[in-house]
C-alpha cells in the first residue's frame, strides 16, 4: 500500500507539503523513504530488511551521537510529542528506526531526535527521531492476569505510586501486592499510598491498615497515609515525588487525580489528557502521558490501564519477590496473596 501511494505522490512537493504528508502517512519524507521503496521493488524480505539495518547502521555511526537527546511525553499514533531543552517537538519517526527497533517506542523514552525547521499546525517545532536509547526501566502493560504478550508503556521511570484507598472503593491488599510485582520486575521502587484514610469506620479499621503498612515498611517499600479532601499526609507525599519520575496505579476511583491534583493544584491530569487531543493524532497507540512537576519531576498516568504486566516473573521466580513468604515471616495475608498470584502465573 505504501508503495503504491508513493509511486502516486506529485514528483515535486514544498517543504511543508511533504511534512503534511510525513504526519499523515507517519513517515518522514526523506531519502531512506525512496531509497527503500524504489531499490528493493519486490525483493525478499530478508534482503530488504537487511539493507535497511546497514542504512541504519551507517547514519548511528556519523551522525547519530551529536542529536539532541529529547524525552518522549506521549505517543500519538502518527507522531510522539518530544522534550527536550524547556520545550515541546513533534517528532515522526525515521522509517529505518521503526524496523530496527526491537520494540515500539514509548512515554518515558529518551530518543536522539534531529530538530527541523518547521513547527506542525499546533504550533509545535517539528522533529525526526533517529534512535531509542537503551531504557533502564520498563513498565509493561497486561492484558489479564495469565497474559502472556508484553505491552511496555513506559520508559525509564524510577517510581510507581500505588495508590488505594481504605474504603470506598476498599483497599484489596493483594492487588497492591501485584502491583508491587510489576513495578519491582520493571525495575521502579514501589510506593504504597493509602488514601481516604478519613472513611475509617474506627481507630482499629485505620489500625489494621496501618499495621499492613508497616509490613510492607519492614519490606523497604516507602509507605504514605493521605486524605486528598483534607490535605492529610499530601506534603509528605509531595517529598517522595518531588524530582522523580514516577507512574500513577490504582484503580479507578481510589484518589489518583486528587492527590495529584492536591500536591500540584495548577495540574489537572483528567482535564490535561483530554484538552491535547482536538487535532489529528488523537487515536493515541498507549494512553499514557506524562506531566511535569512545577516543584521537579514529573507524573506518567496511564488511564484505560488496568493491570501492569509482571515483566519475567515466572512461579518459580515469585519468590523473590516474598522474602517474608519465604523466610517465615509473613502474615496470612501475604502467604495468601503469593499463592494466588502464583496461580496465575
Ligand atoms: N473521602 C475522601 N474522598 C476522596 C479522597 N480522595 C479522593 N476522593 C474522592 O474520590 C473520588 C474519586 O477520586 P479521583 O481522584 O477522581 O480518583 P482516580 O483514582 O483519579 O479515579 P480514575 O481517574 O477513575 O482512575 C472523587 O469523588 C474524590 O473527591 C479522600 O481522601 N477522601
Ligand atoms: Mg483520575
Amino acid at each position: 500500500m505504501m508503495m503504491f501511494r508513493l509511486k502516486k505522490r506529485p514528483k515535486k512537493s514544498s517543504l511543508d507539503q511533504d511534512l503534511t504528508r510525513a504526519f499523515q502517512t507517519g513517515v518522514p519524507e526523506d531519502e531512506d523513504r525512496i531509497e527503500t521503496i524504489e531499490r528493493f521493488g519486490n525483493r525478499s524480505r530478508h534482503f530488504k530488511k537487511n539493507k535497511i539495518l546497514k542504512t541504519y547502521a551507517a547514519r548511528s555511526e556519523t551522525q547519530i551521537d551529536q542529536l539532541p537527546l529529547g524525552e518522549v511525553w506521549q505517543v500519538h499514533s502518527l507522531f510522539a510529542d518530544v522534550w527536550y531543552d524547556g520545550q515541546m517537538y513533534r517528532c515522526t519517526q525515521r522509517r529505518t528506526l521503526t524496523r530496527v527497533s526491537e520494540t515500539q517506542l514509548i512515554v518515558g523514552d529518551r530518543v536522539r531526535f534531529e530538530i527541523l525547521s518547521v513547527r506542525s499546525e499546533n504550533g509545535l517545532s517539528e522533529g525526526v527521531i533517529e534512535r531509542i536509547e537503551p531504557r533502564s526501566t520498563v513498565l509493561v502493560r497486561a492484558d489479564s492476569f495469565q497474559a502472556r504478550q508484553v505491552h511496555p508503556i513506559v520508559a525509564n521511570a524510577q517510581q510507581m505510586l500505588i495508590v488505594a484507598s481504605l474504603h470506598l472503593p476498599e483497599v484489596k491488599w493483594g492487588l497492591v501486592d501485584r502491583m508491587v510485582i510489576a513495578a519491582r520486575s520493571g525495575g521502579l521502587h514501589p510506593v504504597i499510598c493509602l488514601n481516604k484514610i478519613d472513611t475509617a469506620i474506627d481507630s482499629e479499621d485505620l489500625q489494621t491498615a496501618r499495621e499492613v503498612l508497616a509490613h510492607y515498611q519492614s519490606l523497604g517499600i516507602r509507605t504514605h497515609q493521605t486524605c486528598a479532601t483534607n490535605m492529610k499526609g499530601v506534603e509528605e507525599l509531595k517529598q517522595t515525588i518531588r524530582g522523580q519520575d514516577t507512574v500513577l496505579a490504582g484503580h479507578s476511583g481510589v484518589g489518583k487525580s486528587s492527590l495529584i491534583r492536591a500536591v500540584e493544584p495548577s495540574l489537572d491530569i483528567r482535564i490535561g489528557s483530554i484538552s491535547d487531543f482536538h487535532h489529528k493524532g488523537k487515536h493515541t497507540t498507549t494512553s499514557a502521558r506524562k506531566y511535569r512537576l512545577s516543584f521537579g519531576g514529573s507524573v506518567i498516568d496511564t488511564p484505560g490501564v488496568k493491570l501492569f504486566g509482571l515483566w519475567g516473573v515466572t512461579a518459580e521466580s515469585l519468590i523473590d519477590f516474598f522474602p517474608d513468604v519465604q523466610n517465615g515471616t509473613a502474615p496470612q495475608w501475604r502467604v495468601e496473596s503469593y499463592h494466588r498470584i502464583r496461580e496465575s502465573l
